[in-house]
């Protein structure tokens, strides 16, 4: 039965059937189960409305089985019901199926669509300009909480929650903060940029820029934010002040071949965005000093000798240190815009979660590895891997902070994901290892300000923050949490502090 629904399923989305309208056989169908069971919370188009998008893009995150689960059971503590009751397994797997299928068409987001979705809450200027809380603003964390998409605001000084807010689906990539710390920029994967008042604890302004979405960069001076999307292939700027559309710019190769966006960043001391395109072998710069509405530059097409799409940047952001899909790595010098050096690598290295230190009076920056337990560690001046250092298994985030010896890694795509490393900075050894919590999953370190405490996300849906003592390695409190993913403290990000992402 499962087999046959499927067949036909197939001849329909090929074209080779045609159902009619409200027909018997597109009844049973997968396009009409979804305009009967979710058009109205995802969109009749499939964009999202009252839901996220429901298209590849948006879906390929989750695993056949977690959305065979979402489809059968919902989602808790969301508006998503489980259609178990209503549909039997052959028809969500067949749903399941088309929704993992693009439409015909490549859906577009165009302008008109941007400028309409723009929601101004609280104007510019409109808002009290001192906190409404007494915690210390400039040592507040945000918690990104994946399980029911919200955010947590933590006093850095208490170790407390003083806020939780419910945020668009999804978010993704670090929120972004405005350099006195007081407005926080995020971006979801469907498309949505937000501005939150970290003083007033509210959003002030919201817009769908695209329909996949990977992250979003704010300028230094505080004009501008620029997102980088994979669905429509666009960058699109923003006005900072209220989120309002400066400019679209497609993204195409001087060959003339489109690409996604991998990521933007902010590169400060160059007063310039530089975009990570994901399907061309180029690295686009967009300067944005003395940038006036309306006369936004052409992006500088740096061509490079591979297509790189994981970046780092040394401090002075004069370097990008890229991976490249095959494991090979490149440092890039953006100033004549040309590949200076080889980086020896291998495996899939997170270059984008690196770190610096100084050790031995030398500068160097050490990543994770996705497929390989290690660590490679890097001269930043003559580009050599110095030393590779074992670890439990392949790990995504390493974390540490300018008053702290150690660096914290973790393991979470291994079997050992419940357990963190603790790599001392000048031995470069492995010194010593925590387990918050066996068999649940530990990563992604944050410290406070003054980097006396570590905070480590349990990501589970009955997750917590577990803080440590940086320096005794004891736990020192868990406070719960719905799935915590990332963690930001708004002095280290402000500071660019060299133990933690920007
Ligand atoms: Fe991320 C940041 C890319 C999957 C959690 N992730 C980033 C950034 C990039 C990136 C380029 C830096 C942008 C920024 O901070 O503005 N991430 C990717 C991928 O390509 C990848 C492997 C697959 C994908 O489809 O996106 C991926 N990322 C994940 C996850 O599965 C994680 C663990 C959970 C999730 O929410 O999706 C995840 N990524 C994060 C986090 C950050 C991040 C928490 C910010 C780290 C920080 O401390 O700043």
């Amino acid at each position: 039965m499962n087999r046959l629904l499927r067949w036909l399923a197939a001849l329909l989305l090929a074209g080779l059937c045609q159902a009619p309208a409200f027909g018997a056989e597109d009844v049973a169908g997968p396009a009409a189960l979804y305009r009967q069971h979710c058009a109205a919370c995802h969109g009749a188009d499939r964009l999202g409305a009252m839901g996220p998008a429901l298209l590849p893009e948006s879906l390929e995150r989750l695993r056949p089985a977690e959305l065979a689960a979402v489809l059968r059971e919902g989602r808790p503590a969301t508006q998503m019901q489980g259609f178990a009751g209503e549909l039997d397994d052959a028809r969500l797997a067949s749903l399941a199926d088309w929704l993992r299928t693009g439409p015909a068409t490549a859906p577009a987001w165009t302008d008109a669509e941007i400028r309409g979705s723009h929601v101004v809450y609280h104007a510019a200027g409109s808002l009290p300009a001192s906190p409404v809380f007494q915690a210390d603003p400039a040592n507040l964390f945000l918690v990104v909480e994946a399980g029911s998409h919200h955010v947590s605001v933590l006093d850095g000084d208490r170790l407390e929650p003083i806020h939780r807010f419910r945020t668009r689906f999804a978010l993704h990539g670090g929120p972004k903060f405005s350099q006195d710390g007081r407005y926080v920029f995020m971006a979801s994967r469907d498309g949505w940029v937000s501005k939150y008042d970290l003083w007033n604890l509210t959003f002030t302004a919201e817009i769908r820029v695209g329909l996949n979405t990977r992250n979003v960069a704010v300028s230094d001076d505080g004009k501008w934010v620029l997102a980088g999307n994979t669905l429509p292939r666009t960058l699109v700027l923003l006005r900072a002040d209220d989120l309002s559309l400066a400019k679209v710019l497609d993204v195409t190769g001087r060959d003339g071949q489109g690409s996604r966006v991998s990521a933007v960043y902010d590169a400060a001391p160059r007063h310039s965005f530089i975009a990570a395109l994901k399907d061309i072998a180029e690295v686009w710069e967009i300067p944005y000093a003395g940038m006036a509405s309306g006369t936004i530059p052409e992006p500088r097409k740096i061509v490079l000798a591979d297509v790189l799409d994981d970046f780092y940047f040394d401090q002075s952001y004069r370097h990008i240190l890229g991976a490249s899909r095959d494991g090979g790595g490149q440092v890039v010098d953006l100033t004549p815009g040309r590949k200076v050096a080889d980086l020896a690598l291998s495996g899939m290295p997170h270059l984008g979660s690196g770190i610096t230190w100084m050790r031995d009076g030398h500068e160097v920056m050490a990543s994770p590895n996705l497929r390989q337990g290690r660590i490679s560690v890097i001269d930043m001046q003559s580009w050599q891997t110095i030393a590779t250092v074992p670890t439990n298994g392949p790990g995504f985030f390493l974390r540490s902070h300018e008053n702290t010896p150690y660096a914290w890694a973790d393991a979470m795509m291994s079997p050992k994901r419940d357990t963190l490393q603790l790599i001392d900075k000048q031995t470069l050894a492995v010194v010593g290892s925590l387990t918050p919590s066996p068999g649940r999953t530990a990563a992604h370190v944050e410290f406070t300000r003054d980097g006396r405490y570590a905070l480590v996300s349990l990501m589970e849906r009955d997750g917590a923050i577990v803080v440590y003592d940086a320096r005794t390695l004891r736990e020192v409190k868990r406070i719960p949490m719905d799935k915590p993913i990332g963690k930001y403290n708004v002095f280290n990000k402000t500071t660019r502090s060299s133990g933690t992402s920007h």
